[in-house]
């Protein structure tokens, strides 16, 4: 297809492209809505086509896990046993959504049910399991009373459990409600929690396709990753590559909050230049573009970008790496120049000093020593030497816990130090909260 100047081949989504087409609730999420929006439609064909041909779609499609990592969602599955040493095989589904900024799973569960179990049953043939978890965050009790209300319809109609679809292959689904934790989206330590343990990470290797739940062969994946797959299966895997860039293909849910006038949830073609989502879509940044002060364009755990980086970067894996950002969760959260962008990396700073399981000195004590350095940096009551200081317990959490929380809790800072570090050593040098007495 021609691409234009940035690779894209579509320059943003039509509807008739959209797969979450009751993204907005507009329609009944449930088992007729579901059933007049294709979902369930000739899925048998599907599951018969078998696990080899549904992983190959998959890669071909260059779908990219979506829950934060980015990993190739057919490369993943392809990990998974083919021949089984009596061990069987599982399938779990991250709905965990705990990310800040992070509301994308929560809209599929909400309002499209039958999409994700149908994704289940596809997901689970390719990795040739019979059983599926989803494990849905503790907070998420409307999303969780949809999920198993879906399920309970889908066993009913037959689509799930015995013979499901009428296929001849048993496939049963098991929903699992949280305690709210947010390190419980970490893939191990989901399992650790679907177990009956406290969520805390374990040591990767081993990964879990190689010992995941109760130490079977396991696929820890996101909801919408999962929910995505019967689209691709029944328009192609060409379809979908096709938006987007080379190795940041198909279409994508973007969450956007902060400063801007109609904050939502969005699917878009991967790739789209961030300026035009927010204005396309969330009513551009209040107070106008040139208002903008900075936006965290992938969740939480992905450093800030500047106005002058938002002004040309496009929403993917690539060009937000290459601006020291990343896509993350696509959780885009905009911040205008009224913000104390201090104040806002110190909220987040604590946030993962909380969520610390405190497993590793890393990220248990460097968690709580970048908030309390950043609380005080606020007011501006401490040296000028610290703004280092503060960049050193980063670079010594970052690579060195046993999960990606401790890099998480790193990142807000060192993206702040770099794009605000004149900021920081001007509320230094004026000790601008500092109440000044006379003497
Ligand atoms: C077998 C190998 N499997 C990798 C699998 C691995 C996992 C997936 C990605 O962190 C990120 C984190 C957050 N053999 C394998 C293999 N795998 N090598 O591939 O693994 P990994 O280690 O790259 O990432 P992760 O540990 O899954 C996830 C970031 O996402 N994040 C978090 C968002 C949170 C949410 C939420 O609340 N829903 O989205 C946002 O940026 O910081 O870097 O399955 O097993 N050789
Ligand atoms: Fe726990 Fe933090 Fe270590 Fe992850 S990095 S295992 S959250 S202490």
């Amino acid at each position: 297809a021609d691409t234009n100047e940035q690779g894209r081949a579509h320059g943003g989504l039509k509807d008739e492209d959209r797969i979450f087409t009751n993204l907005y609730g507009q329609a009944d999420p449930f088992l007729k809505g579901a059933l007049s929006r294709g979902v369930w439609y000739r899925t048998r064909d599907l599951v018969e086509k078998g696990s080899e041909w549904i992983i190959e779609e998959v890669t071909k499609s260059e779908l990219r896990g979506r829950g934060g990592a980015g990993f190739p969602a057919g490369r993943k599955w392809s990990f998974m046993p083919k021949v089984s040493d009596g061990r069987p095989s599982y399938l779990v589904v991250n709905g965990d959504e705990s990310e800040p900024g992070t509301c994308k799973d929560r809209e599929v569960m909400r309002h499209d049910p039958h999409r994700l179990l149908e994704g289940c049953l596809l997901a689970g043939v390719a990795i040739r399991a019979k059983s599926a978890y989803i494990y849905i965050r503790g907070e998420f009790v409307n999303e969780r009373k949809a999920v198993q209300k879906a399920v309970k319809e889908a066993y009913a109609a037959g689509y799930l459990g015995k013979n499901a679809c009428g296929t001849g292959y048993d496939f049963d689904v098991h929903v699992h409600h949280g305690a709210g934790a947010y390190i419980c989206g970490e893939e191990t330590a989901l399992l650790e929690s679907l177990e009956g343990k406290q969520g805390k990470p374990r040591l990767k290797p081993p990964f879990p396709a190689n010992a995941g739940l109760y130490g079977c062969p396991t696929t820890v994946t996101n909801v919408e990753t999962v929910a995505v797959t019967p689209t691709i299966l029944r328009r192609g895997p060409e379809w979908f590559a096709g938006f987007g860039r080379k190795n940041n293909s198909g279409t994508k849910l973007f969450c956007i909050s902060g400063h801007v006038n109609k904050p939502c949830t969005v699917e878009e073609e991967m790739s789209i230049p961030l300026k035009e989502l927010i204005e396309r879509h969330a009513g551009g940044v209040r107070g106008g573009w040139d208002n903008l002060l900075a936006v965290i364009p992938g969740g939480s755990s992905v450093p800030l970008i500047p106005k002058h980086v938002c002004d040309e970067v496009l929403m993917d894996y690539d060009s937000l790496e290459a601006a020291k950002s990343g896509l993350g969760s696509a959780a885009v959260m905009v911040m205008d120049k009224s913000t104390d962008i201090v104040d806002a990396v110190a909220r987040l700073a604590f946030f993962y000093k909380h969520e610390s399981c405190g497993q590793c000195t890393p990220c248990r004590e460097g968690a709580g020593w970048l908030f309390n350095i950043l609380s005080r940096m606020k007011t501006g009551d401490c040296q000028v030497e610290e703004i280092d200081m503060m960049q050193e317990v980063a670079k010594q959490i970052e690579g060195h816990t046993i999960c990606a929380l401790g890099d998480a809790a790193a990142r807000p800072v060192q993206g702040l130090v770099r794009h605000f570090r004149p900021e920081l050593e001007r509320r230094i040098k004026e000790r601008v909260g500092q109440v000044r007495v006379a003497v």
